[in-house]
């Protein structure tokens, strides 16, 4: 519940910026509650100037009202349980039912007024991150506003004086709430449609967790030893495919609130990055790309003709980062005999399994695991086991498919005679030149 009293004290507080029709602010939106945690239609608006919506993987964007020519969205900091994929709940902290909480959308120019309400049991507040607003609504808790106190609710108001792609996050306890899940998107859609439009339009934030197999909650003192890579707080196979229609001009908005760096990588097209949290890229500075590394704390959008049909990967290239929970002590095994190996384990934990003496592929092995967590590498496609987790997914496009349709349209069936195929070959090594060093290392 929120305070009413709290509300209007800190509206008399905030009173020195440029805002109008404070008074009807006394009037509280009513604060939409989202339980799924698959990818929501895209939410056109029934009021304000028009825009192409975007997506958000796994989430959704946050209905607003319409208050004189404000708009009016609101905000609720609460516990949440958010599944990162089927078999693994965590307990985080979130927003209006979810972490992250959901995408906010508005055009440039729009005066927005946006209501935080404190359900967490400490203070938090609201940063803007890469919006261009007055001081006093940027969020820093004890530098520009006083925290929100449990139970109290505040609100910011101010201009969306540029378009782009923005994230919000507490600065408030920050090192907990971020490690607890407190994040959203802010896309900002440019006054001009015809403005760089596009058909579709994805957006998802990059968060990391440890979660130890078996736990509910993260170790939010963690710095670098995650084991759940996610993109929205959800895992492969957990991750929303993007679905694209064949020749759709597609953006993809992507932000990092994750501890680390990650370069994301998508098959089959080259792209450019248009945007950052900084702003549109001129066209003459933009040039092609396959992989984009995207920063920390910062924005990295892209935009990709989507000319060529398929199931495409869409993921980070950090290796471990396509890896659920895993050990991260052990040892390279790769051409040790497991024979003694396996003995030794096998007597100190008889369920144990040593990396295999030719690399660790599982496509085919199951082994018991803990309550709540993911098996490290899994996923199964047309052609057999996908061995991934953590921040992959697939772009599938198709062609035909309806202008906001996304629903995963299912694997792509290959045109006859396009898949690699095996063929008829001796089984021996094939001819090498003699006295190279690999003949020469003892295996
Ligand atoms: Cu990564």
């Amino acid at each position: 519940m929120y305070s009413r009293r709290g509300f209007l004290g800190t509206a008399a507080l905030a009173g020195a910026s440029v805002v109008s029709g404070r008074v009807q602010a006394a009037s509280i939106p009513e604060a939409p509650h989202m339980d799924k945690v698959v990818m929501q239609p895209p939410l056109h608006p029934i009021s304000g100037p028009d825009y192409r919506p975007v997506v958000t993987l796994n989430g959704w964007s946050l209905p607003f009202r319409m208050n004189g020519d404000w708009k009016e969205f609101h905000l609720v900091a609460e516990p949440v349980v958010r599944e990162f994929a089927e078999g693994m709940k965590v307990n985080l902290w979130g927003y209006n039912g979810q972490s992250p909480g959901p995408t906010i959308e508005a055009v440039e120019g729009d005066k927005v007024r946006i209501f935080v309400t404190n359900r967490l049991p400490e203070y938090t507040t609201v940063h803007w991150h890469g919006m261009i607003i007055p001081s006093g609504m940027d969020g820093v808790g004890g530098l520009t506003q006083p925290h929100i106190q449990p139970g109290k609710t505040f609100v910011y108001e101010f201009e969306m004086k540029k378009s782009g792609t923005f994230m919000y996050h507490p600065h408030s306890d920050e090192m907990v709430q971020m490690a607890m899940g407190m994040m959203g998107m802010v896309v900002v859609h440019p006054r001009d449609p015809n403005f760089r439009p596009v058909d579709r339009d994805f957006v998802f934030v990059m968060s990391t967790y440890r979660v130890d197999p078996g736990t509910y909650l993260p170790l939010v003192n963690e710095m670098t030893d995650f084991n759940m890579w996610t993109w929205n707080a959800r895992v492969f196979p957990g991750i929303d495919p993007l679905p694209v229609r064949l020749g759709d001009k597609v953006r993809v908005r992507i932000g990092n609130l994750s501890m680390t760096n990650h370069p994301i990588h998508l098959h089959g097209h080259s792209f450019a990055v248009t945007c950052t949290d900084g702003g549109w890229i001129q066209e003459s500075a933009q040039y092609p790309e396959t992989t984009t590394d995207v920063p920390v704390g910062a924005v990295r959008v892209f935009d990709v003709l989507a000319d060529n049909p398929g199931d495409w990967a869409f993921h980070c290239h950090k290796s471990h980062h396509t890896m659920n929970a895993m050990g991260h002590e052990v040892r390279n095994l790769i051409g040790v005999s497991r024979k003694d190996l396996a003995k030794a384990v096998g007597k100190l934990a008889p369920d144990g399994m040593a990396m295999g003496s030719t690399g660790m592929a599982m496509g085919n092995m199951e082994m018991p695991a803990p309550d709540n967590t993911l098996p490290m590498m899994t996923g199964t496609g047309q052609f057999g086991p996908i061995e991934m987790g953590g921040m992959f997914t697939v772009m599938k496009i198709r062609e035909n498919l309806a202008r906001d349709d996304y629903r995963d349209p299912g694997p792509y069936q290959f045109p006859k005679g396009t898949v690699a195929y095996e063929v008829e070959a001796p089984g021996a090594a094939p001819a090498r030149q003699p006295g190279t060093p690999m003949q020469k290392m003892k295996m």
